[in-house]
């Protein structure tokens, strides 16, 4: 482990308006840059990182916060004794360089004890050892100072569809979800929980794949107001989604509670790349998703570098994801102050203004004066709507040549 940042990335890292700064809310797990590269068809190609030492770099590099699961800071056979001591010195380094823990989680896949899934598992001992682990965990992240307690569901799922009951998987999720938001009531913590969906990978198939499935879940909890989501860019892209009009939907709902950013490469395996490596475009309209419609939780960047690298790799890696949100950002602002872009926004949005107060909801006059209505639809049908040109400038701005 390096003591600190190689020279190049230090200078990197502070120098231009792109530099990460606390008021960006970046935030990485310690999952993500303490990632050691092993594959289903490889071993480690990187040491173990210290999570003080990733502390003090990811402080040094400009991110603002550190998450973690129970186990990335607290060794599942740890004794009391040493748990007291771990996280004792971790709120040191929390404290002496300046970062927070936004979010927490439970790591309820690793463990062969979770082979079939935590709080769906068809054997009830590991649902009650999946609640205890949990409830233990939630009291470590609020302990840290948490405010959002992310659950994904890893292994919540099946490789055969013969062997569970998905009716009853989905009571089981339920049930553990008010389980422990009662659990975090009766506690007094202000503690909110995030469900993060994925479509598949550990297993074949997992419940409650998608942003959309997820979210019609959360309304039939019994607390659906502590409970909202924590999408992520690469498993959207997995089940060949839109990413960012899942993102928009759980914005527009209340619902966006912490957001996972990374990228992906289209429906594949689960590829966790680095923040805007692959899909330019996508990135740019989340980017401006995030920024214009009010987001102001964590930029949290659940990635990790290619096996290819070295410790050095890691810290360009964290750089990169927060530098390309901030060169997006900065993109994002030409685009809303460009005359050019602005002037055919307004001309396309504008409309015939005719039939504007017709749109505002249900009278018996508007149901009337519409059902009355004139249509010349021909005449509509002729309209172009200019999208070759604005999406051409987009590109331009994206390209750097506005
Ligand atoms: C994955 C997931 C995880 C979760 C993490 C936090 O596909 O591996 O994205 O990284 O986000 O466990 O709950
Ligand atoms: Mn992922
Ligand atoms: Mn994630």
């Amino acid at each position: 482990m390096t003591a600190s940042l190689p020279p190049q990335i230090q200078r990197e890292s502070k120098s231009d308006q792109y530099a990460p700064r606390k008021e960006d809310k970046f935030s990485f797990g310690l999952w993500t840059v303490g990632n050691r590269g092993r594959d289903p068809f490889g071993d480690f190609v990187r040491p173990t990182l210290n999570p003080i030492s990733t502390v003090k770099m990811l402080s040094q590099l400009g991110a603002w916060g550190i998450n973690l699961h129970d186990n990335d800071l607290v060794p599942i056979d740890a004794t009391l004794a040493q748990r007291n001591r771990i996280v004792h010195e971790f709120k040191q380094a929390l404290s002496d360089y300046g970062m927070l823990v936004p979010m927490a989680t439970t790591n309820l896949f690793f463990h062969p004890v979770f082979k079939d899934g935590a709080f769906t598992c068809v054997d009830p001992a590991v649902r009650a050892f999946a609640l205890q682990k949990t409830m233990t965990a939630i009291d470590l992240g609020v302990e840290l100072g948490a405010a959002t307690y992310v659950f994904w569901g890893g292994r919540e799922g099946v490789d055969a569809e013969a062997g569970k009951d998905a009716v009853l998987a989905l009571k089981r999720m339920r049930d553990a979800l008010n389980f422990l938001c009662q659990y975090v009531i009766d506690k007094g913590y202000t503690l909110r929980f995030a469900l993060e969906p994925k479509p598949n990978e550990p297993r074949s198939d997992t419940y409650l794949p998608t942003i959309g499935h997820m979210l019609a879940f959360i309304y039939t909890l019994d607390h659906p107001e502590m409970v909202g989501l924590n999408p992520e860019v690469a498993h959207e892209h997995m089940a060949g989604l839109n990413f960012v009009h899942g993102v928009a939907q759980a914005l527009e709902a209340g619902k966006l509670f912490h957001i996972d950013l990374n990228d992906q490469k289209g429906p594949r395996y689960d590829q966790d790349f680095r923040f805007g490596s692959e899909n330019i475009k996508a990135t740019f309209f989340l980017v401006k998703l995030l920024e214009e419609k009010g987001y102001t939780g964590p930029r949290h960047f659940d990635a990790h570098c290619y096996r290819t690298e070295d410790e050095a790799g890691v810290w360009d890696f964290a750089l990169g994801c927060m530098r390309t949100y901030n060169m997006f950002k900065e993109k994002v602002r030409r685009f809303s102050a460009d005359t050019e872009i602005q002037a055919l926004l307004q001309e396309l949005n504008g409309g015939d203004q005719t039939y504007g107060g017709l749109l505002s909801g249900y009278t018996a006059e508007t149901m009337s004066k519409l059902k009355e209505a004139k249509f010349d639809i021909n005449r509509l049908a002729q309209r172009g709507y200019y999208y070759e040109r604005l999406d051409q400038l987009a590109v331009e701005i994206i390209l750097g040549l506005r």
